[in-house]
């Protein structure tokens, strides 16, 4: 086990395209949050980042659909995202932005030098095309009546109503959502990435050498792998975004796919001047955290970029959660069926660390799990409260009462039995959570604390330590505890 001196956290770059959701929390940020908190207890080196994600088709489709510009869309979501993600206790070292200079900087310079050393294949095919806006058109911007379910809003990848997946041709009726017109085909030249060239390498590298990663994170690799990579157009045509880096790139900007994984290096750059330490040292240890839909970009495209580029550290995780379902349905951003996170703090304000253990007790960790209000309402008042609530409260208060309020030291010739089952419990459990963290089984450690705590209520049930606690009250009316072991 190769041995880390420092860490990167990385966690989604949400788009700035809406606010979050508890199922984005749930999947991704806190379990990315827990684990930086770990790292900081333990005293490691750690820089925890994210930020935005501002290009891309999202932001231009939103912006449409609302009438505003994209930089207006971006500007709103980035606040409201990072209020949320800080009054949720989100603790970043920072939130950036992928429409930051700095980020633009990075990424032209990351697609220049693979330009340069030849990794790109240049190539010519004919896209989509809207002759009255004249813009090249992507996918989504295609709608047309769905050839299954005759839906008549259907987009050119895909029916929001039947989740068929489509192209443009499959449609009937197709029309530019820019203008009405009937799309046309137009010859268009982009860098292609052959990812294929790649395919030893990862194999390798995931296959052979990250058989402990998440079943689902390796089962999505391997079937990519399996069924053999493409070249994959590292481009676009589109006038929001980052410019290609090239002279005869007019209109022409980086895939969103390729500047956002980027992003999470510019806010390193944008966070500490020995950002090289963490991105270029081998004794890094660099983990992605992501929801399922984003792992191929995550484990491949991104990770074959660094190869591709070189002097970079590459992921040694990619803990990447599946979904979670509100009250037994998909979330749907169009249905409006999510819970908000900007809406949750502002109908329960102050109660952050609910909404915390119930994410982090029923994460989508391994599959697909649900929300259900219910389920909160007895995790909190049968888990948060009564367990682990009452034997912390429990703890303080005699702690206070019995030991003036501080930490007291362990006194051998005062222990029986039970208090050294109970030290023993203490070490195993403190050990087993260690081991669940650090293996990203965040629902499992969380199962242990409760366990700790209930023993901790039994313990403390047994020796009744109130009933001494009173007495000594009594005792010690005005003269404090001095006939009781004094406790340093
Ligand atoms: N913005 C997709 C998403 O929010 C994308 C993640 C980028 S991470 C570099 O799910
Ligand atoms: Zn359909």
């Amino acid at each position: 086990m190769a041995q880390f001196n420092r860490y990167i956290i990385t966690a989604a770059l949400p788009y700035a395209n809406g606010p979050v959701h508890i199922g984005h929390l749930a999947g991704c940020y806190l379990p990315a949050d827990i684990y930086v908190r770990y790292l900081r207890a333990k005293k490691a080196d750690v820089k925890f980042v994210c930020g935005t994600d501002e290009h891309g088709v999202p932001i231009t489709i939103k912006a449409m659909k609302e009438g505003v510009t994209p930089q207006d869309v971006v500007d709103k979501y980035h606040k409201l995202i990072g209020d949320s993600f800080a009054a949720m206790g989100i603790s970043f070292d920072i939130f950036s932005r992928t429409s930051n200079p700095i980020h633009h900087q990075t990424s032209q310079e990351f697609f220049l030098k693979m330009y340069n050393d030849g990794l790109f294949e240049e190539k010519e095919t004919e896209q989509y095309f809207d002759p009255e806006k004249n813009v090249f058109l992507a996918d989504r911007y295609i709608i047309g009546t769905c050839p299954k379910c005759g839906n008549d809003k259907a987009y050119g990848d895909q029916c929001e109503r039947c989740g068929s997946s489509l192209s443009p041709d499959e449609l009937i009726n197709p029309h530019s959502a820019l203008s009405d017109a009937v799309p046309v085909k137009k010859k268009t030249k982009h860098w292609y990435m052959p990812l294929q060239h790649y395919e030893p390498w990862l194999k390798e590298w995931i296959l052979e050498g990250h058989k402990e990663w998440k079943n689902n994170v390796y089962g999505q690799c391997k079937s990519w792998l399996d069924n053999g990579l493409q070249s994959r157009a590292m481009t676009r045509d589109s006038n929001w975004g980052i410019k290609v880096p090239l002279p005869d790139a007019e209109g022409k900007v980086l895939y969103v796919w390729f500047d956002a994984p980027i992003g999470y290096i510019s806010a390193t750059k944008e966070l500490t001047d020995n950002w090289e330490d963490y991105w270029c040292k081998e004794d890094t240890k660099l983990v992605h955290f992501i929801g399922k839909d984003n792992i191929v970009f995550h484990c491949i495209i991104f990770p074959a970029m660094l190869k591709a580029h070189g002097g970079f550290v590459v992921p040694d995780n990619v803990p990447a959660n599946e979904f979670l379902n509100i009250e037994g349905e998909k979330v749907s951003t169009s249905r409006n069926w999510a819970v908000w996170v900007n809406d949750y703090i502002q109908d329960f304000p102050d109660q952050q660390d609910v909404l915390r253990y119930v994410l982090c007790s029923t994460a989508p960790e391994t599959k697909d799990n649900d929300f259900t209000w219910k389920d909160f309402q007895d995790r909190n008042n049968n888990e948060l409260v009564s367990i682990f609530g009452n034997f912390v409260n429990r703890a303080m208060v005699l702690m206070h009462k019995l030991c003036g309020g501080k930490v007291p030291r362990l006194h051998e010739s005062f222990m029986d039995e039970s208090d050294r089952e109970m030290l023993k419990e203490f070490g195993v459990a403190k050990e087993k959570i260690k081991n669940s963290l650090e293996s990203y089984r965040f629902r499992e450690a969380l199962a242990e604390v409760i366990e700790f705590s209930r023993k901790g209520n039994q313990y403390l049930q047994k020796n009744e330590p109130w009933i001494l606690a009173s007495i000594l009250e009594k005792l010690n009316n005005n003269e404090k505890h001095s006939k009781y072991p004094q406790y340093e």
